[in-house]
């Protein structure tokens, strides 16, 4: 009599090399064991149920692995026939799992197993996982199609816990389906922080209830005259629940107390004296406006817009700008810092600023944002506080790539996609410590674009780069190894509908 339980396939895959796999970024460590997971309809995909989190990831798996390759894969929810193959995320408190966003990833013939410590880390191995699935499928091998992942052993975890982009959505607005799209490509490249500078002289793009002047006059202009925009505060909202579905969190900037022409003209008893009367702006200009320091009636307008805007925001800074206050006295510039060190300390937040905060008393939780001055930076040995990276000759995505770029600006000099990636962020400012650098950033400003495009040509390929200087150990930075990964990245970006620069330093196939 025939046996009625069908005999499980055996197929014979090619021999695989999972450590060639063209990674970014690279993993700590990654061991080939030469066989094959073979992805197909028959494939299920559990998660524990110890934490909410890891089902939504195997969600997200699930969904990108519909939208890559079109198989409808279930989730904690196997039918008959689909238990061929199966994907186990699994919540662990292993002691080789190193922080939060450690996981490790061990790939069978007949199984994934995928560990990681909280949902922030399976969700990092889930974006491995996305960019280990061959774009096309097998047909050749078995009588269906199947998407043949290297098998092996992934052991990874990121070098530093902070890992940003900026958006200046104040000199040009840019749409909620246009941040999120930008989110989309962060959280592939496992980036954990979107920086939002909301305001500036051209721009207010945040709705603050209490001051509703805010968006209606400040909200209403651009660089080069648009009509601006802003977010309402469902809007904001939104942005920082998609974010945070990636684990990526929003950090919120209010640039203070330069930076302040639009907040200014919308209730002129901010504006100090001594600054340039407010007008509309919508040249590039910086340094000409300040905040009336000296007024109790200006903290007290902080205190409100601080308190609604933190009240939206769950992650723990809130960023006060205050670069380039030239307009500004230095001893009201010194007070009007340590002033809104309390007032963002009050609303349970860390502060963060640009590195001219570091003239102001600063407590240790607050957070020196390096662009310019090395030696404003090496204050946080002293004070104890922590340093995100961003230096502006390497890690400025708003300069231009070379003399023919399209878009961008140079004062920083001229940044090409080798020497966006060839630095390290470890040891770029000289004698600053590694345990004092809590990452990079690299932000864009957004003087010259307007759009999705141009934003993506200024920030593709070199956001690339960035997140692996981010993420992998410094012995894995390496442009030769990197360019052919980068190069390998075209399927992602096309797909995706993402515009890049395709400069001519690397072999794009
Ligand atoms: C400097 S970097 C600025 C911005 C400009 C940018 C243009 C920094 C903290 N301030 O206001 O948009 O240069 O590259």
């Amino acid at each position: 009599m025939a046996s009625c339980q069908e005999k499980k396939e055996e197929i014979s895959f090619p021999k695989t090399d999972l450590a060639k796999a063209p990674l970014v970024p690279k993993p700590f460590k990654t061991i080939s064991t030469g066989s094959a997971f073979g992805l197909d309809a028959g494939t299920a995909i559990f998660t524990s149920n110890s934490d909410a989190g890891f089902e939504k990831v195997g969600k997200f798996l699930s969904e990108q692995i519909k939208s890559k390759t079109g198989l409808q894969i279930g989730v904690n929810s196997a039918t008959e026939g689909t238990l061929e193959r199966l994907i186990y995320i699994n919540q662990s408190d292993s002691v080789e799992l190193k922080g939060p966003e450690a996981y490790q990833i061990y790939i069978k013939k007949d199984s994934i197993l995928l560990n990681a410590k909280t949902a922030a880390g399976a969700f990092r191995g889930v974006q491995t996982l996305r960019q280990l699935i061959p774009e096309k499928s097998n047909d050749t091998l078995t009588d269906h199609p199947i998407w043949v992942i290297p098998s092996g052993k992934i052991i990874d975890a990121p070098r530093f816990e902070y890992r940003g982009s900026m958006l200046d959505v104040a000199r040009h607005f840019f749409t909620v389906e246009e941040v999120k799209k930008y989110i989309d490509a962060l959280a592939y490249y496992k980036f954990n922080t979107l920086h939002l500078h909301l305001t500036d002289d051209q721009g207010w793009r945040i709705e603050i209830k209490s001051w509703p002047k805010l968006t209606k006059i400040g909200g209403a202009s651009e660089v080069g005259g648009g009509e601006g925009g802003f977010y309402t505060q469902e809007q904001f909202k939104d942005i920082v629940a998609y974010a945070a579905e990636r684990h990526i969190t929003i950090i919120p900037e209010i640039d203070m107390p330069g930076h302040t022409n639009a907040a200014s003209l919308s209730y002129p008893f901010l504006h100090a004296p001594d600054a340039e009367t407010p007008r509309v702006r919508t040249d590039m200009r910086v340094g000409y406006s300040s905040f009336d320091t000296k007024k109790d009636t200006v903290y007290s307008f902080l205190d409100d817009v601080i308190g609604e805007i933190t009240a939206m925001t769950p992650g723990p800074y809130f960023h006060i700008g205050g670069d380039e206050s030239h307009a500004t006295k230095k001893s009201d510039y010194i007070r009007f810092v340590e002033k809104v060190q309390k007032i963002v300390r009050k609303h349970n937040k860390r502060m963060v600023g640009w590195n001219e905060i570091v003239q102001a008393e600063l407590d240790s939780s607050s957070v020196i944002h390096f662009w310019n001055k090395p030696e404003y930076a090496l204050k946080a040995i002293e004070n104890g506080s922590k340093v995100i990276m961003s230096p502006a000759k390497k890690a400025y995505l708003d300069m231009k790539y070379d003399s023919i770029s399209e878009y961008g600006l140079n004062w920083a000099g001229l940044i090409p996609v080798d020497i966006a990636y060839k630095w390290d962020p470890g040891t770029y400012v000289e004698n600053l410590p590694e345990e004092n650098i809590l990452g990079i950033e690299a932000p864009l400003w957004s003087e010259t674009i307007s759009n999705s495009e141009e934003l993506e040509y200024l920030a593709f390929p070199r956001l690339i780069g960035y997140a692996e200087l981010g993420w992998s150990p410094s012995e894995h930075l390496d442009w030769d190894d990197y360019k052919e990964r980068l190069a390998a990245q075209v399927p992602y970006l096309e797909a995706m509908q993402i515009n890049y620069y395709p400069t001519k330093l690397v072999n794009w196939k």
